[in-house]
Parts: structure tokens; C-alpha cells; sequence
């Protein structure tokens, strides 16, 4: 019997700056995502007291992977076949908004990079998939956060609602389902909040490394313009797309923190954690502050500047839907701090688990988190939701006879279906499912592609090798049966 409603949406996630390389094609600049290997590694970036700026400081004997990828910008049909060869629904990238608005800033939008995305969205289509389109996956231009600050600068809301009321008008007759701020509430997660929230400190009193003294103040007071811009959006594509849906999107594996014990300090360090994470789901579904954060804020000594009407805004333009990543779970032992990386929250191992991805990740395996965070969005905001990330990264090779066996995804992915499925039983409301990386791509975390997520291997290494060549592994066929029987196939 199916329990995928008919119009489920099955597919695949990528991101621009992780797959189309041409990182200066046709007129781009450089973004944030550039001037990395991994969000995980501070950005290349020296001061100059001269002219008291950042600016670009690319070490040649690094390797940045993201510049070339796996040159997307130029094998897109191809690639766009191999997945429409699965059957896929949908298919979700970002538009690189420096491909529009090279600086962010300019008054006029590149007509080259918005000639890339008609092009791209038109082979999608074609190829049977939704475009879901993130309107910003890390990829805020550089010149806006070494100028400006990025987000905290209140003028970035004017930059950015040029740019999504251009791709808006230029699109809306092909992109139906948007997400506004790939996986927002990592702003607040040290090291991957400069790319994640296109925040940077440029009146540093410590010019050591970038944001090495960047405050809560900061980064609460551009989460208050990002909130602003976001219900901006929401309202601007209702206006100009009306069939349009458009979502939030939270990286959300750091919802499904379990308590170390029934220490009732676990149990509240949990309910603090997850907070950490509703904060942003509550103020784009919700729209409006929580208490718990006027508590902390006023605790911290945090005032955050508003304007007439910014609330009114964030209130009257919530989101339609949640989008959001999953990867594994975490166990929270208060006075134990938790760490962050773009898997989610890192707490201490969890003995229950039937174990973990390869070394050197070792991202814990919990399919069963994916239901329990499912069931605890629909309790609190009775939405649709949108699983829009969710994968297993290996380091694969293919065998003497050019096959890759990849056993461990097909069970990883099965797993985490069946518990869709579950959701979908307990009454939560989900749009679709789209596995992250159906093509090997570049890692957001570690800027690698030894760690590879795809249905589709790419021949390409750590050190820049490769021949870019594409390989179908054993998981491909298994995913295009699973969507072709509309998951019944999970079950045989
Ligand atoms: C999320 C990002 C994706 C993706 C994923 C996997 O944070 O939205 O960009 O990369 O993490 O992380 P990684 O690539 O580090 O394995």
C-alpha cells in the first residue's frame, strides 16, 4: 500500500559553489565560498592596514576545489540527464548570486549569469525535474561582506531583495518551489558562520584571522536583517510568482540532540539546544521573537537595532514550507560543550547507534532521528516540510572492473526513507525527499572530494586531478527503482 502520496517530490541537492566551478565565468566575482577549503577552514583573507580592508589572500599551495568542481557550468546537460536517468522530480541547486550580482552591490544585474540559469532551469525541465532553487548556499559575493560586513549591514537587505526580485521576474515561469537562506541557523555556529551568514568583522580590534573577535551582538543583529529580508522575500515572490511555494532552510540534524541522561540538566541542555535551532524556524514560520531569546539577549546585554515595521513585516511574511538537512543525531551531557560542523551538532557518542560513516567523518548513523525531527516540526508548527538534504559521504574508488559497490548508501538511504515513511504514517506533511550530492561534488565542510556523496562518481581528486569523467555506482539503479515504484520497492 503507498504511503508516498503520489506528488511526492523524489531527487537530488546540489550547490553552485560546490559543483559549477567557472568561479570567474562570464563576469562572477569571487564569494565567500571561494577564498575557503571548506567552511570548516577560516577563510583566505589578510588584513591591509593601508586601506584597513580584508582582502583575497589564496595560498598557492592549496587547493581550492570549489574554483573548478566538478565543472558543472559546462557539463550540466550531461549531468542533468544522468539524474533525469533516475527518474527524478525535482532537482535543487542555487543560483550563485554572484553570477547576477558579481559585487552585490551593482545597480544593473549580469545578463551572462542570469543567461547560465535560463539555460540551466530549462534543462531540468526538460529532463522531467522541478527546479528548487536556493537563492543563497553560502555564496553571498565577497565584496559585500569585506565592504560592508555582509549581514550586518542593514543595506544588504536592499542588495539582496535587487537580487531575488531580478531572479524572481527572470524565472517565474520555470522555478516553482524557492528556499531562501541555505541552512541559516549555522550564522551562529563559529568558523561556518562567515560563510553561512556572509558575516564579517571589518573594524576588527584583532586582526589575527578573520572574525576573531566577532560578537553576539554581531551576529543577533544580522540575524535581524536576515529575518527582515527573508519575510521580504517571501512577500516579493508571492507577488510576482503566485503558484509559487517558498521555504526556510535549517540545518536541522542538531534538532535530533538527545539527553546523555535523565539529569533534568541534560534534559533542559537539550531543550536549550534545540532552541538554538527553532530560533530561526520560529521567527520565519512563526514570525515573531520567542521569549527564551529576549531572556538571553537581555542576560547578554545584547540590543538588537529595529526599525518601525520591521516586526510587522517578519509577522504578516512567514515562510510556506520547511526545508531543511539532516545527516545523524547527537547526545548533549551538560557542562560537555557541543560542537558544530556542516553534519550538524557534535556531542559524545552515542552507544545505541549502529555505528558510523567512514573514517576520518565518522558522522553517526540514526535514521530514527529523521522521524523524531519530522514529528517534533509538524507538532510545534504544523507545516509541510521538505527534506532537501540528506546523504552519506564515503571515500570510493572504483574496482578493477570500473564498479563501485556502494552497499553502505543504498542501506543508509534505505534506512532514512523507511523513516520518511514513518513521518509520513504519524501525519507530518512532507513535500519530498532530496538526497545530498546524487553527483560527487566538493565537500562544504572540508572543500574535498574524496568524500563522496554521489549516486554518480566523478573522477576527480583531493589534489585536482582527474579527468571529470562520471560513473554510474551500484546505488544508481537501486534510487531510480525506488522513486520508479514510488518507494513500494524500500519494503521488497
Ligand atoms: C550541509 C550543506 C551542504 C552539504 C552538506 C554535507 O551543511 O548545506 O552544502 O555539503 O552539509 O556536508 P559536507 O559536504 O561537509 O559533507
Amino acid at each position: 500500500m503507498a504511503i508516498f502520496p503520489k506528488n511526492f517530490l523524489w531527487g537530488g541537492a546540489v550547490a553552485a559553489n560546490q559543483c559549477e566551478g567557472a568561479y570567474l565565468a562570464d563576469g562572477k566575482e569571487l564569494n565567500v565560498t571561494d577564498v575557503s577549503v571548506g567552511l570548516m577552514n577560516d577563510p583566505d583573507l589578510k588584513w591591509n592596514p593601508d586601506n584597513g580592508r580584508w582582502e583575497p589572500d589564496l595560498k598557492p599551495e592549496k587547493v581550492y576545489l570549489s574554483h573548478e568542481g566538478i565543472d558543472f557550468f559546462h557539463r550540466y546537460k550531461e549531468d542533468l540527464a544522468l539524474m533525469g536517468g533516475m527518474s527524478f522530480k525535482a532537482f535543487r541547486t542555487s543560483i550563485s548570486w554572484g553570477r547576477i550580482f558579481p559585487n552585490g552591490d551593482e545597480e544593473e544585474p549580469n545578463e551572462a549569469g542570469l543567461l547560465f540559469y535560463d539555460r540551466l532551469f530549462d534543462e531540468m525541465l526538460k529532463n522531467g525535474m522541478e527546479p528548487v532553487i536556493t537563492l543563497s548556499h553560502y555564496e553571498t559575493p565577497l565584496h559585500l561582506v569585506t565592504e560592508y560586513g555582509g549581514w550586518m549591514d542593514e543595506r544588504l537587505i536592499g542588495f539582496w531583495l535587487r537580487y531575488v526580485e531580478t531572479v524572481f521576474k527572470r524565472y517565474k515561469d520555470k522555478v516553482k518551489y524557492w528556499l531562501t537562506f541555505n541552512e541559516i541557523n549555522n550564522i551562529l555556529r563559529p568558523g561556518i558562520g562567515f560563510a553561512a551568514g556572509g558575516i564579517l568583522n571589518i573594524h576588527p580590534g584583532d586582526t589575527s584571522r578573520p572574525n576573531a573577535d566577532l560578537t553576539e551582538q554581531m551576529i543577533y543583529q544580522a540575524c535581524h536583517y536576515i529575518f527582515v529580508a527573508n519575510a521580504k522575500t517571501v512577500k516579493l515572490c508571492h507577488e510576482i510568482i503566485p503558484t509559487a511555494k517558498i521555504g526556510c532552510m535549517l540545518s536541522l540534524s542538531g534538532l535530533a540532540t538527545y539527553p546523555y541522561s535523565c539529569n533534568p540538566d541534560d534534559v533542559m541542555g537539550v531543550l536549550e539546544h534545540q532552541r538554538k535551532q527553532y530560533f530561526f524556524t520560529d521567527l520565519m514560520c512563526r514570525g515573531h521573537y520567542p521569549g527564551y531569546i529576549k531572556r538571553i539577549w537581555q542576560e547578554r546585554g545584547i540590543e538588537i537595532k529595529m526599525k518601525d515595521g520591521d516586526l510587522d513585516i517578519i509577522r504578516d511574511y512567514t515562510v510556506d514550507y520547511i526545508g531543511f538537512s539532516y545527516y545523524r543525531s547527537a547526545v548533549l551531557k551538560s557542562g560537555k560543550a557541543m560542537k558544530q560542523d556542516t553534519g550538524g551538532s557534535v556531542g559524545i557518542d552515542n552507544p545505541y547507534l549502529s555505528g558510523t560513516s567512514p573514517e576520518p567523518w565518522k558522522w553517526p548513523i540514526d535514521p530514527k532521528g529523521l522521524r523524531y525531527i519530522c514529528n517534533l516540526l509538524t507538532d510545534r508548527y504544523n507545516m509541510p516540510l521538505f527534506i532537501v538534504e540528506n546523504g552519506i559521504g564515503l571515500d570510493e574508488m572504483p574496482d578493477d572492473n570500473g564498479k563501485i559497490h556502494d552497499d553502505f548508501r543504498v542501506s543508509y538511504t534505505r534506512d532514512h526513507l523507511l523513516q520518511v515513511e514513518e513521518s509520513i504514517k504519524d501525519g507530518c506533511n512532507i513535500m519530498g525527499y532530496l538526497y545530498w550530492g546524487p553527483i560527487d561534488i566538493v565537500s562544504a565542510g572540508t572543500g574535498e572530494m574524496r568524500k563522496r556523496y554521489g549516486f554518480v562518481y566523478v573522477d576527480r581528486f583531493n589534489d585536482g586531478t582527474g579527468t571529470l569523467q562520471r560513473l554510474k555506482k551500484d546505488s544508481y539503479d537501486w534510487y531510480r527503482h525506488v522513486i520508479e515504484t514510488n518507494g513500494e520497492s524500500l519494503h521488497e
